[in-house]
């Protein structure tokens, strides 16, 4: 007879392997049960040495760090192409006359393949190049405004059952249903540009085996690259924004040199990975971006490495899998995908009710990427770097390179979101 009904030997089986293990995962809320950790130290070598001067940082350590997040976390992208681009519609009196509203297809092409994305451009009304803000959504250009004449995605987007798509196609329906993460007017107001892209015009997301998207067209590229290290989709959605900077960069209505990317969630993931590895966004926002983003792995604070690698397998290269439930294995943690960033600044929020993200394991980021931004000659954080300053709900900390805000609510990108970045970025931009 079987000492374990088979049942039980199945699951458990089974229980070692994707969408089982993501269901059975039981995430930590309890600050007592986080364990024990000692964090990489960005101002040390790899052979151990102490990292005393901005020339090292540069000539040295900054490298070292971007290497390791490319072998282990992210996954190796190729280097930059030439893109083409047009305008294939434009609205000069859009937002009651506010604003220029210009609809791009910006193309990508290697050998016989191309891959094109429609990038939407709004910028103030004036001939002057101003700052402007580069972010990715989640449901089409469509959503973000409720305007007739912006295009519908024709890309794969995630079946909803709000009307806004019929399958995986995106309807007229969802025209505006994600303005109140995108208040244009607000932007437009205070002076700024935004671009925006839907993520799935790069890369759908979903797990194919990069047969789709912008992976295939590196194809044979990637073949020369370490398996483990092939960059996943939210290096490909990167490598977008980068190819979505190199237009606005020759743009006149939008000054290059002044952009900052925003993500929110996965996408924050993806504008905080755009930032580290493109030293032109001049600002790197992360939205609520929590495990693979900004927050620290080794917290396992409710979104794991393990959780995230099993739920989503196309994110993150193949090498990141074997710090599934081996955190303190990783040679890297996410503070120092923060300090890539430096001395440019850079801007973490979380919400106080987005425990999956780890909000404190966000701050905690911010505290340990502090060091590396002092020695570049900035102030930082602004006060004092220190667990125990972590804010309260709605007390943004505004003051130094590395801004943080925690929101009181749910995992969103608001309009008080918006506001706190518009400051900081009067101050950076
Ligand atoms: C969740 C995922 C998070 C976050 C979020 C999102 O399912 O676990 O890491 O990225 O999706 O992008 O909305």
């Amino acid at each position: 007879m079987n000492r374990f009904p088979l049942p039980f030997v199945l699951v458990a089986l089974l229980s070692c392997y994707g969408p089982v293990a993501a269901q059975s995962f039981v995430a930590n809320y309890d600050e007592t049960q986080v364990p024990a950790y000692e964090l990489p130290d960005p101002l040390r070598t790899e052979s151990g040495q102490p990292v005393d001067s901005p020339q090292q940082w540069e000539a040295q350590r900054r490298g070292e760090i971007l290497d390791l997040f490319r072998s282990q976390v992210f996954g190796r992208s190729p280097d930059p192409i030439s893109v083409e681009h047009r305008i294939v519609g434009t609205d000069r009196q859009a937002l009651g006359g506010k604003a220029i509203r210009r609809d791009f297809d910006v193309t990508l092409r290697r050998g016989d393949r191309s891959l094109t994305f429609a990038m939407l451009v709004y910028s103030p009304q004036t001939d002057e190049p101003v700052p402007a803000f580069l972010g990715l959504n989640f449901q089409g250009n469509h959503t973000i405004e409720a305007d007739p004449a912006i295009r519908i995605t024709s890309s794969w987007v995630r079946a909803r059952n709000d009307g806004s798509t019929a399958g995986n196609q995106a309807l007229a329906a969802g025209r505006g249903i994600r303005s109140a993460a995108w208040p244009v007017e607000m932007i437009i107001d205070r002076g700024y540009g935004l671009a925006t892209i839907y993520y799935g015009d790069i890369d759908p997301d979903f797990d194919d085996g990069f047969e789709n998207g912008i992976h295939p067209l590196f194809a044979d590229w990637a073949e020369s690259v370490e398996p483990g290290q092939r960059w996943g989709s939210i290096a490909g959605w990167a490598y977008g924004l980068s190819r979505a900077l190199d237009v606005l960069d020759s743009d006149p209505r939008i000054d290059g040199s002044r952009v900052a990317v925003i993500g929110h969630s996965r996408l924050g993931k993806t504008s905080l990975w755009a930032g580290a590895s493109d030293e032109r966004f001049k600002l790197v926002i992360s939205n609520n971006s929590g495990c693979g983003g900004a927050a620290l792995s080794r917290r396992a604070f409710g979104e794991t490495v393990g959780r995230i690698n099993t739920a989503f397998p196309h994110w993150f290269c193949r090498n990141h899998h074997r710090y599934n439930e081996n955190e303190s294995e990783l040679p890297v943690d996410h503070h120092q995908l923060l300090a890539l960033i430096a001395p440019r600044a850079v801007y973490v929020a979380s919400a106080s009710e987005d425990l999956w993200a780890d909000p404190r394991g966000e701050f905690l980021a911010c505290v340990h990427a502090d060091p590396v931004y002092r020695l570049l000659g900035t102030d930082g954080l602004g006060g004092e770097a220190a667990p125990e300053k972590m804010p309260a709900a709605d007390q943004p900390l505004l003051e130094g390179s590395i801004g943080y805000h925690l929101r009181s609510g749910g995992h969103a990108l608001t309009e008080y979101d918006w506001s706190q970045y518009l400051t900081f970025a009067d101050r950076h931009l």
